[in-house]
């Protein structure tokens, strides 16, 4: 097989320009996700229909010149195959019934294999699909993210019940978050060994954890889930997205044992260059907001000047958090073509 440029930066090789992909880039910012959507019942039987996470992961391919298409799938599949009566419902969200600390058992047997199997014959076809030069990303939500969401039932500002749980009972808790980790490894391992070429951890609320608590939720899980992965022999790079970590963003970059740190978009590049280990490669960071208005000079020099600030890090341009649906296609490639002509 034939390489893409997002692995050879992973391995130190040559590339002949910076990277770009697009969190949620398969998502409701394009016109035809509505009506692949409209063809499965509900939104976990499109997450579990093989041909439609095909077409969804293929669809911006078809509008941009990327490097990496992400597998059409969610976080919530495994809160989900851990029989929580997950939905999805239009204009409010996910909800699924909330865990009660202490009280709901947690399930230690669940075969993720089994159940993700429509996602693993996903993988397999588009990386017989896509062209080499495209790198396929598969990905899971991380421990302390899931968590949340299982114990609140729902999303939340600040999943106080989720802390709670933490402080009230915290033997509990923790057997939650271990448990985890084997399911979200079980996960990564499936769509590795089905094709995909990196894998991208997601722990998009590791911002409510309580700081004492940083480095046992939100690190040491990742280098647990990372260390099985590699007893397993899953050795390609992993990508970590500690979602508005701040500071403790230079912790989880050199203990974590990510190959990639994913930054949002509050996070000051000069200070990221400055601190964030060296030896791992830095994703991000354009706010998606910025695709949203026209003011493609403003667009220009935001991604000009993330280009210039990480231009001596090994970088994958990318935005600091999913695209939304107002996002404008003609942004999106506005930026693509600016990344694509920026010589370091
Ligand atoms: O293009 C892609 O990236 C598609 C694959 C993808 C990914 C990587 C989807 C499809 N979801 C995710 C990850 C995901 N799901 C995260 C982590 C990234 C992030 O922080 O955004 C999270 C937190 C979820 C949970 C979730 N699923 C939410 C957010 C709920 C909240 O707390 O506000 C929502 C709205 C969903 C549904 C969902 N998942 C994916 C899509 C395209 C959608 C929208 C469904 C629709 O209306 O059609």
């Amino acid at each position: 097989m034939h390489s893409n440029i997002i692995n050879d930066l992973f391995k130190g090789k040559d590339y002949p320009n910076i990277p770009i992909w697009f969190l949620r880039q398969a998502g409701r910012h394009i016109p035809e996700y509505y009506s692949i959507r409209s063809r499965a019942k509900n939104f976990i039987d499109f997450c579990l229909n093989t041909e439609l996470i095909v077409e969804s992961t293929k669809l911006p391919l078809k509008y941009y010149n990327i490097d990496a298409a992400i597998v059409f799938s969610d976080i919530l599949m495994i809160p989900w195959a851990m029989n929580r009566n997950v939905k999805f419902t239009k204009y409010i969200g996910p909800s699924m019934d909330p865990m009660i600390p202490n009280e709901t058992k947690i399930i230690k047997n669940i075969n993720i294999f089994q159940s993700l199997k429509p996602l693993e014959n996903a993988i397999k076809i588009l990386r017989k699909d896509l062209s080499p030069s495209v790198c396929l990303i598969g990905f899971s939500g991380a421990p302390w993210t899931l968590a949340c969401y299982m114990i609140e039932g729902k999303s939340s500002k600040d999943f106080v019940n989720t802390r709670i749980a933490l402080w009230n009972h915290n033997k509990w808790f923790q057997e939650l978050i271990q448990t985890l980790i084997i399911y979200i490894a079980d996960k990564l391992e499936m769509q590795a060994n089905a094709g995909a070429n990196v894998l991208m951890i997601f722990d998009s609320w590791s911002h409510m954890i309580p700081n004492n608590f940083y480095k046992q939720l939100a690190i040491d899980p990742i280098k647990e889930i990372i260390s099985l992965l590699r007893s397993r022999k899953i050795n390609i790079p992993i990508i970590g997205f500690p979602f508005k970590s701040g500071s403790s963003l230079i912790k989880y970059s050199y203990e974590s044992n990510v190959d990639c740190i994913a930054l949002d978009w509050t996070v000051d590049l000069n200070w990221a260059v400055k601190n964030i280990n060296s030896s791992i490669v830095m994703q991000g960071n354009l706010d998606p907001a910025s695709l949203i208005p026209n003011n493609s000079n403003l667009l220009l020099s935001e991604v000009k000047s993330i280009l210039e600030i990480t231009k001596k890090r090994k970088f994958i341009f990318n935005v600091g958090h999913g695209l939304t649906p107002e996002c404008k296609i003609e942004n999106v490639k506005h930026v693509i073509n600016i990344v694509k002509e920026f010589k370091s």
